[in-house]
């Protein structure tokens, strides 16, 4: 019988790239939306697989809606990709970031301790949970969690939760805890998505200048494309557990800046970049580098998109893009 997963997140950005990835391997996918006045499917439909999803309503911060849907469908596995996940929003929504990224994940754990015990468990952690902590200048699955954010900490929560459920009933649930990933459907606020963005339009003079927060913190930033396949390989071990995923290195917001405006063929960044206070966080994690070795040997996972390339097919994409909206540009 085909697997079936529900993917929760689905109309982000890592939900359409896991859809597809599953889809290739024969899954049925249902993919949770909450209710919306305006539908929003461009980034699956950016994949050309907005038509191969069963879409199931519900809302991470309504318990009753995620019992009902796990006790109807009773998927063999659940990813769980849904969050507010923008860092910055969270310290002016740290209620709502809580009920949706915390709760939410205690909501998902009772619907399949009640209702589908052996329910395969995906829990989006995050590299934002180490914060300020660091071992030798890198993260990995033994260092100390120190948030900065309380996206973070609701992340922290979530993590915790997800191991307990393993420890206390032994349901199969993991932790990928993903350093930043990034893609042509990035969300437009994420730094990356933003620049490439910005230089897009300033390419085809539909801007002229791009407002940045802090550029000297630097992040280890791979594509969703790859990490996608992590989460997946995750569920296929017998026993659940909790890896780090990353590149091992990282780069400036400035290095990123500097290489978008350079596949984008604009000398000088400098003169378009403004630094703007209203970018910069209440408190900042400055540096983030993860250490995989564990996902390496045991999922034999390993990144294929390297800092270039990702910069280079994220500028090239959002050029495409404003080109074909302003044929004349
Ligand atoms: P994203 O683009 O922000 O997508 C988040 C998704 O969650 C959206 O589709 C959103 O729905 C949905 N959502 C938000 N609140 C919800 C609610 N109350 N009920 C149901 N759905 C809700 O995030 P992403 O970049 O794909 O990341 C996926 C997950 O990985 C997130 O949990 C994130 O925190 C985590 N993570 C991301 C990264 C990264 O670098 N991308 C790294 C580590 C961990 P709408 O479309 O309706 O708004
Ligand atoms: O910021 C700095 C900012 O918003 C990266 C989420 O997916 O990855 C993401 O969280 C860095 C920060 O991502 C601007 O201060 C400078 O140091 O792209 P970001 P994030 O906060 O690292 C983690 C792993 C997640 O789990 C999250 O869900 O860039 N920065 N100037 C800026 N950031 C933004 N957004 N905008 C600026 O203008």
């Amino acid at each position: 019988m085909a697997k079936t997963a529900l993917i929760t997140g689905i109309l982000g950005q890592d939900g359409p790239y896991l859809a597809k990835f599953l889809l290739e391997k024969d899954y049925k996918i249902y993919g949770l939306v909450r209710r919306y006045s305006n539908p929003n499917f461009g980034n699956l439909e950016y994949l050309k697989i907005a038509d191969k999803v069963d879409y199931v309503e519900g809302d991470m911060a309504d318990e009753a809606s995620l019992l009902n849907l796990i006790r109807v469908i009773r998927p063999t596995e659940i990813y769980n990709l849904a969050a507010q996940s923008f860092v910055a929003a969270s310290f002016e929504q740290a209620r709502l970031t809580t009920e949706v990224n915390s709760l939410g994940v205690l909501h998902l754990l009772n619907a399949i301790k009640m209702f589908s015990p052996t329910t395969k468990f995906y829990q989006a952690s995050t590299s934002e949970m180490f914060g300020l902590q660091h071992t030798n200048g890198y993260q990995d699955e033994k260092t100390p969690f120190h948030p900065r954010s309380p996206y973070g900490i609701s992340k922290v929560y979530a993590y915790w939760l997800t191991v307990n459920f393993r420890e206390a009933y032994g349901i199969f649930t993991s932790n990928g805890v993903l350093f930043n990933h990034e893609s042509p459907i990035r969300g437009p606020q994420f730094v990356t998505r933003k620049i490439t963005d910005a230089v897009a339009k300033i390419k085809i003079g539909l801007a002229k200048n791009l407002h940045l927060g802090n550029l000297e913190a630097k992040r280890d930033w791979g594509f969703a494309g790859d990490y996608v396949e992590a989460m997946y390989l995750m569920l296929q071990q017998e026993k659940g557990d909790d890896f780090v995923v990353g590149t091992g290195e990282n780069h400036s917001v400035k290095e990123f800046v500097e290489l978008a405006f350079r596949f984008a063929g604009i000398p000088h960044w400098e003169e378009y970049v403004v630094v703007d206070p209203l970018f910069k966080r209440p408190s900042e994690v400055p540096e983030l580098r993860a250490k995989s070795d564990k996902a390496r040997k045991i999922l034999g996972w390993k990144p294929k998109t390297n800092f270039e390339e990702l910069a280079k097919m994220m500028v090239e994409a959002d050029i495409k893009r404003y080109k074909i909206l302003n044929p004349k540009s």
